[in-house]
């Protein structure tokens, strides 16, 4: 059976001629036992939300993955999807992509993020365990590590996580064949991992990874364990391979014909090219009819279950908001318009929170150890621990890479809306999770406070300043830069209706004025920018457009232009992706047709000429920023009421 994996990953590999049939061929014993004996799973129903989760962090060898579904009997990965590995448009393409794929868990490629996404995955899985019970969630995911994976940093992140939380249901197998690109290990790496695994709270053993039965029984006492287990299996990479096999030359690229015959030959494998002996076509296809039992018992179980705790178990799994996510808007706003706030951003997200929380059961909060600072833990929220999974909000500790890519995998298993808390400037240490989460398109919600030279003393190091544009640049990610609270809670609720992506909400450290006095049931941040002041007499000569905190000093430059009889009105721009997302004629009506237009933003330019135009004046940064009181560095970098309103006097002369 293993070696109708290596035969697919040498053929598969050699049509596309490109692709990596090192690690199929070495892992494909692992694979193996593992699908056939211990994975839950029916390919009728390749999104059963109480199946086992399955994790090839190393996304480089996809060949595993697409060659284990077409075995198992997966309907779409046909025998054709496999001949056409790598081409455009195929359900196999280079590295596995959640969404794309069915069977396909998580998008992987970039090495150490499956760990993590796993992580994440565990932890929905304890978490909805302790709220709907284990008839209905009891799952263990595995995944499938290589060198690469565990020697990125995040990977250490992830497991000092899951080992502090006895994430008892995750169970690693690495695929310890000490190789990479480079060659052999021993040119960059000397941990143990065992020990290092065991040091952060792991069950950790060597097997060895060509042998079934010391696979099986490992997997068995990881099953058993009362921590998160690590399987180091030692495999030989591209095993079969006659001359390439064990060396870093089956890592890659094709193996070429004259190997690939020798390693059939080394297997006992006849068959020609992309077929499969019906006989080891019949055990795979047993293997892959194993798991229906239980999915039909489990939703019988399901079926039995309480009506309501199914509706609202089968609501969270599908990612449906329920009513009362409109309500708790409104309340919130119609408390604002009776009692106006002048706070931080940050602390109006800790206002809308208090009511969203209750309003979505399904939100799971945390912070990278900067809970204070970012307000994202309500008053009733219990903490998430070993010792209560039901608990809602999760001290990631200072991990925030980690901690964005397990929220990925929180969001992939479903049931759980995560959100988190880092400063903004800390972006770049999530951004690859980001990255990934905006291309699987899952639903994360990043808190980023202290989100400019706002947050004053704490100096350039912490004070974002091409963050924005860099989040920005990033497709299908929603950067909201609320002006005030009532946009903090309504770019709270848009970034819960994007289902099919993440958002980072970025606040301020320092108070801002409630610039939207009384009730207003729209959600005017939805087109993404809205007239927030028209200008006096209607024509507006001005267009100043800003963002969160700088709205206010817009505010303040119009008025010292109406003094001045110039004519300006202020657009708000709580979201670019929404704003350029608008149809054109609603898009050009934001942005209108007066004769100067100034953007306002304590970050770069890059990006805000697609609103201003290039010809258009922009006050902001060009450099970082500096240590001091933050009034004082608004001053010093000229971001000012003064510095908008002379910015636009100096446009109007030049038309
Ligand atoms: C973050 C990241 N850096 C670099 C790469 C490119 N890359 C792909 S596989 C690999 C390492 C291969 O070694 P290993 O992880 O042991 O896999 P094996 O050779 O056993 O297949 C690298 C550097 C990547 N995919 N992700």
């Amino acid at each position: 059976m293993a070696n109708a994996i290596r035969a697919l990953a040498m053929d598969a590999v050699e049509a596309a001629t490109c692709g990596h049939p090192g690690l199929p061929m070495g892992a494909a014993d692992i694979a193996t036992v593992l699908f056939s004996r211990f994975l839950k799973f029916d390919p009728a129903d390749p999104a059963w939300p109480d199946r086992d989760r399955f994790v090839l962090s190393a996304g480089h060898g996809s060949m595993l993955i697409y060659a284990l579904l077409h075995l198992l009997g997966y309907e779409k990965m046909t025998i054709e999807e496999l001949k056409r590995f790598r081409q455009f448009g195929s359900l196999t393409p280079g590295h596995p992509e959640y969404g794309h794929t069915p069977g396909i868990e998580t998008t992987t490629g970039p090495l150490g993020q499956g760990i993590a996404n796993a992580v994440g995955m565990a932890i929905a899985e304890r978490h909805l365990a302790a709220l709907f019970g284990s008839d209905i969630v009891d799952h263990t995911t595995y995944v499938l590590v290589s060198d690469g994976d565990l020697m990125e940093g995040i990977s250490q992140e992830a497991i000092a996580l899951a080992g502090h939380l006895q994430l008892k249901k995750l169970v690693v197998l690495f695929d310890d064949n000490g190789i990479s690109i480079d060659g052999p290990l021993s040119l960059s790496d000397s941990v143990d991992q065992v020990k290092r695994f065991e040091a952060a709270g792991w069950a950790a053993t060597r097997i060895d990874g060509h042998d079934p039965a010391a696979i099986a029984a490992a997997i068995e006492a990881a099953k058993k364990s009362d921590r998160p287990s690590l399987i180091a299996c030692r495999t030989i990479i591209g095993y079969g391979a006659p001359t390439k096999a064990g060396t870093e030359k089956s890592h890659g690229s094709a193996l070429g014909a004259g190997e690939i015959n020798g390693a059939r030959e080394k297997l006992g494998w006849t068959a020609s090219p992309f077929e499969i002996p019906a006989a080891i076509r019949a055990q795979w296809r047993a293997a892959g009819e194993r798991g229906r039992p239980a999915r039909l018992a489990w939703q019988q179980r399901l079926a039995a279950l309480d009506p309501a705790k199914r509706a609202e178990f089968t609501r969270r799994i599908g990612g449906a908001l329920n009513e009362n996510l409109a309500a708790a808007v409104a309340e919130v706003k119609q408390k604002l318009a009776q009692a106006p706030k002048e706070i931080a951003t940050r602390l109006a997200s800790e206002f809308a929170l208090e009511a969203l929380t209750v309003a979505l059961p399904e939100m799971v909060g945390g912070s990278a150890d900067l809970t204070g600072s970012n307000n994202t833990r309500t008053k009733a929220m219990k903490a998430m621990s070993a010792a209560d999974y039901s608990g809602r909000f999760i001290h990631y500790g200072v991990r925030e890479h980690s901690m964005a890519a397990a929220m990925n995998g929180m969001a992939l298993h479903g049931g759980i809306i995560p959100y988190s808390g880092t400063f903004l400037v800390f972006s770049d240490y999530c951004r690859p999770a980001i990255r990934l989460a905006a291309l699987m398109g899952v639903r994360v919600i990043h808190v980023m406070t202290h989100d400019s030279i706002g947050l004053g003393e704490d100096g350039p190091t912490h004070q974002p300043v091409e963050q924005l544009a860099a989040l920005r640049a990033i497709p299908n990610l929603k950067v909201f830069r609320p002006a005030d609270v009532v946009e903090t809670i309504e770019c709270w609720q848009l970034a819960l209706q994007s289902k099919n992506g993440p958002s980072v909400l970025a606040l301020t450290r320092q108070n801002v004025p409630q610039l939207r006095v009384g009730f207003d049931p729209e959600n005017r941040c939805a087109p993404g920018a809205y007239e927030l002041i028209a200008a006096n007499g209607g024509k507006a000569d001005v267009s100043l457009f800003a963002s969160g905190s700088e709205v206010a000093i817009a505010v303040a430059a119009q008025k010292l232009l109406a003094a001045q009889d110039v004519a300006a009105r202020v657009v708000s721009v709580p979201c670019f992706e929404l704003l350029f997302a608008a149809p054109d004629a609603e898009r050009a009506a934001i942005i209108g047709h007066a004769k100067v237009n100034v953007g306002v933003e304590a970050g770069i330019r890059q990006g805000w000429d697609a609103i201003v135009g290039s010809n258009g004046a922009f006050i902001g940064m060009s450099s970082f920023g500096a240590s001091a009181p933050y009034k004082e560095l608004y001053q010093h970098f000229g971001i000012t009421p003064e510095t908008v309103a002379e910015a636009a006097r100096k446009g109007l002369k030049k038309v």
